[in-house]
C-alpha cells in the first residue's frame, strides 16, 4: 500500500492533513488556511443549517462563511475549488445536499481482496484485519468531503467471515476508523450478516424470533456505544446466495424492520438492498423474466417498512448494464424512502481499462426519475489503493462526478467534467476542451462496441470484461438475449413477459410500440426480427453493424485525443497502457458481436466492411 499525498484532483494542495483535527468545522478552517492563505474569510458556527452553507461578500471584500458544522467544511471546499479551477464566485451563494445520505459503498472483503475492484487491494483490510493507514484514510476522508460525500460503507455487502467481526472482536479498530472519518463529516455504514446471530447459540436468524430481535438490540447497544454516529448498516439479504427472511417464510419488512428496531434508539437506519432475483434460474423457463423481480418482491410491501428502513434499489432492474431502464421500483414505490444505488466500479463498463465517463448517464436517469422520489443516494466504490485511487486516472471523474451529483442531481455534466479536468491537471482551454469532449462520449462509445440497444450481458460471464455473445445464454443468471437467425431480444410488453406494465402508463406508452421506442431500449423491451425498419430507416441488423463499427473508430479517436494531451508521469504511462487495452477490447467487441450476428442471420453488411464469415 503506498502512501501518497494529495491524489485525485486534490493534487495541487499545498500540504496533507494533519492528525488532531476535532470536528469539521476545525478542518474547514485549516483547510481554507492552507489552501487560501490571503482569502480573507470568516466562519460562522449556525447549527441548524446542518449541511447547509451560504457565503456572502461584504463592500470591503471580506467572505463570511455561515453554516452547520459540516456545512462550513463544504463552503470551504466550495470556495478552495472554485479559486483553485478559477471559476467565479457569486457574491451570495446559498446551498444544500438535495440528499441526506450521500453514500460510498465499497465492496471491501477483510482479506484485503475487493470485489469487483480495480484499482488494487482494499484501502482498508489486509490479513483479515482492520488495518488501513492513517495518513491514507485522511487523504481519502478529504477527498470525500471535498464533494460532498458523507457516508462510507467499508465492507462488502457479501458478508464472508470474518465480516461479521467488524461488530465484534474488530469493533475497536472500527470505532478507531471512524474516530479518523470524524472531522472529515464522514459517517462510517457496516454491512451485515442477517444471519450473524447463529454465530451465537441461537439456533435460528427468524426475524420474528425474540432471541433474534434480542441479539441484534444488543449488538447495535454496543455497537452505538463504540461509534455514536454510526450511520447505520447495510443489508443485502435473499440475494446470490445470502442469508434472509425467506429462510423462515418471512418477507422482507419483516427482516428490515427487526433490525430497524435494533437501531432506532440510536438514530440509525437500515439500508436494505432490493437486489432480490433468482439467480438458480432454469434457462428454458420462459415464465420468469428476471427484471420484474425487485417489483415482484417489494411492490406489495410498500408502506410496510418501519421510518428508519431505506430501500436501496439498482438504478436499472437488472444489474448495472451500460444501458437499462430505470427501475419501476423507484417510480413506482409511494410509502416507502428509497436510495438510488449506482456503480463507480466499471464492472461492466470496462473494468477502469476502457474509458467511461457516467454523468452522461446519470443525468439521463434524472430526466425519467422525480429527484424526490429518493432520499438517499449510494454508489459502488472505484476506489483501491492504487496510488491515484480508481486505477485508471481518468476513472477519478465518476467518484468526482457522484459526489456533485448526490448535492444536486441537477448538475451539470459538462461543467462537472471540466471542474474535475482542470482541478486534476490544469490543462490549456483548447486542450481542457478535448479532453471534455472526449470524456463526455466515453460511455456513449463504449455502448456503441459492446452490446447492442439495450440488450446488455453479452460479456464474458463472471469476469465481466471482453465479449462473450452466448456467454450467459443458457446459464442460471436470467440473462437472456434469446438471438436467434431470424430475430433477437425478449418482448417484455404486456404482450410478452409484461415487465412494462410494472411501468406508469406513461412509460408503457414511450416503450411499448417498437415503432415509437427510443432506439437505444429498442431491445431490451421488444424482439424483433433483423430486417426491423429502425426510425432512420436502416435496419436493425445494419444499425447493429454500424454501431459496432462506429464504436470502434471512435475509441481510435478517443487514443488519438488522449496521447495528444500532455498527462504527467505517472498518469501518461498509466493511461496509455489502458488505452492499448481499450483499442485491443473494443475491436474484439466490433468484430465478434459482428460475426455473430452476421452468421446467424446470414445478412450482409451493407457497407462491405470486413465480417468474418
Ligand atoms: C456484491 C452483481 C455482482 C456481484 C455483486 C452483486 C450485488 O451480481 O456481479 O459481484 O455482489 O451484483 O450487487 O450484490
Amino acid at each position: 500500500m503506498s502512501s501518497v499525498v494529495n491524489q485525485a484532483w486534490l493534487r495541487a494542495l499545498p500540504s496533507k492533513v494533519p492528525a488532531g483535527l476535532a470536528n469539521p468545522m476545525e478542518m474547514a478552517a485549516f483547510e481554507l488556511k492552507s489552501a487560501l492563505p490571503d482569502f480573507p474569510v470568516e466562519l460562522h458556527e449556525a447549527p441548524a443549517l446542518g449541511d447547509g452553507f451560504s457565503l456572502q461578500k461584504a463592500a470591503d471584500g471580506t467572505w463570511t462563511l455561515t453554516g452547520g458544522q459540516t456545512g462550513l467544511l463544504y463552503g470551504a471546499w466550495q470556495l478552495i475549488l472554485s479559486r483553485l479551477a478559477g471559476d467565479p464566485l457569486p457574491e451570495t451563494l446559498s446551498s444544500s445536499p438535495r440528499y441526506a445520505l450521500r453514500m460510498i459503498n465499497c465492496w471491501d472483503n477483510p482479506d484485503g481482496s475487493v470485489e469487483r475492484g480495480y484499482s488494487g487491494r482494499s484501502l482498508f483490510f489486509r490479513n483479515n484485519r482492520l488495518s488501513p493507514d492513517p495518513d491514507r484514510m485522511r487523504e481519502l476522508g478529504r477527498l470525500l468531503a471535498s464533494v460532498g460525500l458523507n457516508v462510507l460503507c467499508i465492507n462488502n455487502v457479501n458478508v464472508h467471515f470474518p465480516g461479521q467481526l467488524l461488530l465484534e472482536d474488530m469493533l475497536p479498530d472500527l470505532a478507531a476508523l471512524a474516530d479518523l472519518f470524524r472531522p472529515f463529516g464522514v459517517r462510517l455504514m457496516v454491512s451485515i450478516d442477517f444471519s450473524q446471530p447463529m454465530r451465537h447459540g441461537i439456533p435460528t436468524a427468524d426475524p420474528l424470533d425474540p432471541a433474534v430481535g434480542a441479539w441484534w438490540r444488543e449488538t447495535a447497544r454496543r455497537v452505538y456505544a463504540a461509534i455514536p454516529d454510526l450511520a447505520g448498516f447495510l443489508v443485502k439479504a435473499d440475494s446470490e446466495g445470502r442469508p434472509g427472511p425467506f429462510t423462515y417464510g418471512r418477507n422482507h419488512a419483516e427482516g428490515a424492520n427487526m433490525l430497524a428496531e435494533a437501531v432506532a434508539p440510536f438514530g440509525g437506519v437500515i439500508v436494505w438492498r432490493c437486489f432480490v432475483y433468482n439467480c438458480r434460474q432454469d434457462w428454458r423457463d420462459t415464465s420468469t423474466d428476471r427484471p420484474m423481480a425487485a417489483w415482484q418482491h417489494y411492490a406489495p410491501l410498500d408502506g410496510q417498512f418501519a421510518d428508519n428502513v431505506i430501500l436501496q434499489v439498482k438504478h436499472g432492474p437488472f444489474d448495472f448494464q451500460v444501458r437499462e431502464p430505470l427501475s419501476p421500483l423507484l417510480l413506482g414505490l409511494k410509502k416507502t424512502p428509497m436510495a438510488m444505488e449506482l456503480q463507480l466500479a466499471q464492472e461492466y463498463t470496462g473494468h477502469q481499462i476502457d474509458v467511461y465517463t457516467m454523468l452522461p448517464m446519470w443525468q439521463e436517469l434524472f430526466e425519467e426519475l422525480p429527484e424526490e422520489n429518493i432520499m438517499s443516494i449510494a454508489a459502488v466504490s472505484n476506489l483501491g489503493d492504487d496510488a491515484n485511487y480508481t486505477g485508471h486516472p481518468l476513472a477519478a471523474v465518476n467518484l468526482f462526478g457522484f459526489g456533485l451529483l448526490a448535492w444536486n442531481p441537477g448538475m451539470n455534466p459538462e461543467a462537472a467534467v471540466r471542474r474535475w479536468s482542470r482541478l486534476t491537471w490544469g490543462f490549456a482551454p483548447a486542450q481542457e476542451d478535448a479532453l471534455t469532449r472526449a470524456l463526455l462520449s466515453s460511455r456513449r462509445t463504449y455502448e456503441k462496441y459492446t452490446a447492442p440497444l439495450g440488450i446488455g450481458w453479452m460479456i464474458t460471464p463472471h469476469e465481466h470484461y471482453g465479449p462473450n455473445p452466448s456467454g450467459y445464454e443458457y446459464d442460471l443468471w436470467g440473462t437472456y438475449h434469446k438471438a436467434d437467425r431470424d430475430a433477437v431480444g425478449i418482448d417484455r410488453t404486456g404482450k410478452g413477459t409484461g415487465y412494462l406494465l410494472q411501468y406508469p402508463e406513461e412509460l408503457q406508452r414511450k416503450y411499448g410500440d417498437p415503432a415509437a421506442c427510443p432506439d437505444l431500449y429498442l431491445l431490451f423491451y421488444h424482439r424483433l426480427p433483423y430486417s426491423f425498419r429502425m426510425r432512420d430507416g436502416r435496419t436493425l441488423i445494419q444499425r447493429i453493424y454500424d454501431d459496432h463499427f462506429e464504436g470502434l473508430e471512435e475509441t481510435k479517436a478517443l487514443a488519438a485525443t488522449l496521447s495528444a494531451l500532455p498527462f504527467p508521469e505517472p498518469d501518461r504511462t498509466v493511461i496509455d497502457e489502458r488505452m492499448k487495452k481499450q483499442l485491443c477490447n473494443a475491436r474484439e467487441w466490433c468484430d465478434i458481436i459482428n460475426t455473430f450476428f452476421h452468421r446467424l442471420s446470414g445478412i450482409p453488411d451493407a457497407q462491405g466492411r470486413t465480417i468474418y464469415p
